[in-house]
């Protein structure tokens, strides 16, 4: 009998040595990419904004731990009721009925455990809300099947963004479905304010690498940000499900350095740079300062940058057939 014990303990035994071994050796193997999933990886995408080290921090150093453990010690104590207390080793169970200082250990630890988690699961949440002061601001806008990116401050005017064909994406050596024709491109180090909104269903903007997804809903402005600090292309989906084409509206972001972006923007045939938010602070002070008296036109006047994408908003481009 105890010969078949320790069998069936050492079969276990090399089960578990060969899953870890399995597990670990897959995510060694894999050297994760920058900016798209990696096959065979089994991580969370690395990342390029600090929120996203945030996030990751989170997912890794908090909350895998805890459930590791928690999962472990259920497991412990299913396994030690099982082979101590089964019919044959417990021949005459015990008929006694609730413990009280038990019963109390096991409501307050895990409402111990979830204070923990929610010290740092609000902070997080915080920090994704509390959005620094934007140098520019995106708008995109999900559409069936794809997305529209606008560039208010730059006076860029809505394109369509589409997934890149397939023979395109081999030609160009990038990966096919999450490469797209028209990339939305951004400066580097600098804080991108999105606006995300949907033209006709519910969609989701999701950048991985940037640790942001926000819902696109139609008659909504809905807002996220992100601070790349690494040049590069990131890519991402729409992650809510939006009909049948839904995985064929990629993301494509691509990070570039200032002059980069300044000459894309000139390619684009945006003008200068309107006046950054603290600018138009600053001039509406001024405005409200020096015109106690005068009649709010005055005010608008002193900002026409501000009042200017608004009055020259633009039907909705069509998009051109994809495939
Ligand atoms: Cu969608």
């Amino acid at each position: 009998m105890k010969s078949r014990f320790q069998g069936l303990r050492a079969l276990a035994a090399g089960i578990v040595a060969a899953a870890t071994g399995a597990f670990w050796g897959a995510g060694a193997l894999a050297e994760d990419m920058m900016g798209q999933p990696t096959p065979g990886a089994i991580d969370l995408q690395p990342g390029v904004t600090p929120l996203r080290a945030d996030a990751i921090f989170f997912h890794n150093a908090i909350l895998l731990p805890i459930i590791t453990i928690i999962t472990l010690f259920v497991l412990a104590l299913l396994v030690w009721v099982i082979v101590r207390y089964n019919k044959r080793a417990n021949p005459v169970p015990a008929r006694w009925s609730h413990n009280t200082p038990l019963e109390v250990v096991w409501t307050l630890v895990p409402v111990l455990i979830l204070v923990f988690i929610a010290i740092f699961s609000f902070k997080l949440l915080y920090a994704y809300h509390d959005m620094p002061k934007p140098d520019l601001t995106v708008k995109a806008t999900g559409y069936q099947w794809y997305w529209g990116y606008e560039y208010p401050d730059q006076n860029v005017s809505e394109f369509v963004s589409n997934m890149l064909p397939e023979d395109e994406a081999r030609a160009k050596n990038v990966p096919f479905r999450l490469a797209a024709t028209e990339p939305m491109v951004v400066p580097v180090g600098k804080t991108v304010r999105v606006l995300v909104t949907g033209a006709d269903v519910i969609h989701a903007f999701a950048v991985p690498s940037f640790g942001i997804i926000t819902d696109a809903v139609p008659g909504r402005v809905n807002e996220t940000w992100f601070k790349a600090d690494r040049v590069g292309t990131y890519y991402g989906n729409c992650r809510e499900l939006c009909g049948v084409d839904h995985a064929f509206m990629p993301i494509e972001v691509r990070v570039v350095s200032q002059a980069d972006f300044d000459a894309w923007v000139a390619s684009k045939g945006g003008g200068a740079p309107a006046p950054t938010p603290s600018a138009l602070d600053a001039a509406a002070d001024a405005a409200g300062a020096a015109n106690t008296e005068a009649a709010p036109a005055a005010a608008d006047a002193a900002q026409p940058a501000a009042a200017e994408p608004a009055a020259t908003t633009q039907p909705a481009p069509v998009a051109p057939a994809a495939k």
